[in-house]
């Protein structure tokens, strides 16, 4: 038997590898459902008709104004609703950012990206982080920011200041979306999505996986993304990174491999997309993050913390890239 067809046989009329936004449950569950190697070599072959299979793309990222969120996101350590320990803290100072900036571009990162546990920025704020977009962006970074919900001319004003991606998640399926956040809706986050669509900044958006969602709210997350008018063109995929005090603290962790499946269908199914293997990486070994890259994943977080918890540290992080013989992918700034 030809298995090299076996594993990539598609519909005529979308070629493997196409561009799509029609995809079905159907389809995107029989996905996650295809025999490891096969998933694995598809996701690999789309890959490779879109990417340089060598190349990572390294983000830091920065919380520029850590805690007391109003919203109540039951994964994050973030929200002023759990005794997570986070100390809450005002909007850095402009200076002390760019200072960051900086010291991640010395160390290899080519993205930077500023997080603010918000549920919205006031227009005040966004001045500042106008600032630090614009003095982060003429070190020669790219930028993306996550802020919480926008307005169009919010998103207009980012864009102007020189914002290159906007961070949005819309978590998990619309289904399960409910028992993890109540504070916002699904809708609200796709119209933030189209308002940074619109504004001409590009946009990155996925999800987190091991949250006690079944396998058919993986489906209907990557169905949700890959469904949108455009693809994103960053999709994290965050593993929950489990916060004491959080309603997801104790959990049952997910299967590694079928974390990993997640991110070879986020591959296929946004062919074009960088897909990033975000938060969770501490708790996982090189083998399973060697497997995503093989699934797909060309980006990560690069640096000793995430917002507020730990990831794994350059060294370690340089350390595995070489011995995978993988490289940084160049700024575009
Ligand atoms: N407050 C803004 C918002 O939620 O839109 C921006 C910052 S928020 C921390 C950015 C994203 O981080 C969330 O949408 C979520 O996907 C991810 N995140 C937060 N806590 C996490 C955790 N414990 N494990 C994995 N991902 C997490
Ligand atoms: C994303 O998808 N993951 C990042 C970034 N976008 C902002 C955040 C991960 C946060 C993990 C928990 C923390 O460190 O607070
Ligand atoms: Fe606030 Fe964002 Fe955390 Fe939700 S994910 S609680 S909006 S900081």
């Amino acid at each position: 038997m030809n298995t090299q067809v076996r594993a990539v046989a598609s519909p005529k009329s979308h070629p493997a590898g196409s561009i799509r936004h029609d995809w079905t449950r159907g389809e995107i569950d029989a996905l996650f459902k295809l025999p490891f190697t096969d998933l694995i070599f598809q996701a690999q072959t789309i890959h490779r008709q879109h990417f340089n299979p060598t190349q990572v793309q390294i983000s830091t990222l920065l919380s520029i104004k850590t805690g007391g969120c109003p919203e109540d996101c039951a994964y994050c350590p973030q929200s002023a609703q759990y005794d997570t320990g986070v100390t809450a803290s005002k909007l850095m100072e402009v200076e002390t950012v760019v200072a960051e900036a900086r010291a991640a571009k010395a160390a290899g990162a080519s993205r930077f990206c500023m997080g603010a546990a918000w549920r919205s920025p006031k227009d005040k704020d966004l001045d500042a982080v106008c600032a630090m977009v614009e003095e982060v962006k003429a070190l020669g970074m790219e930028t993306c920011v996550t802020l919480g919900m926008l307005t169009g001319p919010q998103a207009g004003r980012l864009k102007q200041a020189g914002l290159d991606y906007y961070n949005h998640n819309l978590d998990t399926s619309p289904e399960f979306y409910g028992e993890i956040i109540t504070t916002r809706t699904y809708a609200d986050r796709l119209n933030t999505l189209a308002h940074v669509r619109e504004a001409g900044i590009n946009v990155c958006c996925g999800g987190i996986v091991g949250m006690g969602e079944s396998a058919d709210d993986r489906t209907g997350m990557i169905m949700a993304l890959a469904n949108l008018p455009v693809h994103p063109e960053s999709v994290p995929i965050n593993l929950l990174v489990q916060v004491e005090g959080t309603p997801l603290h104790t959990g049952k962790a997910l299967d590694p491999i079928e974390f990993v499946r997640t991110v070879a269908v986020a591959r296929v199914t946004m062919p074009a997309s960088v897909v990033r293997l975000s938060a969770g990486r501490e708790d996982m070994s090189d083998e399973i993050q060697a497997l995503c890259f093989l699934a797909g994943a060309n980006s990560i977080f690069y640096g000793p913390k995430l917002l507020t918890t730990p990831n794994p540290d350059q060294d370690h992080d340089m350390g595995l890239l070489n011995r995978l013989g993988l490289t940084p992918t160049p700024s575009t700034v």
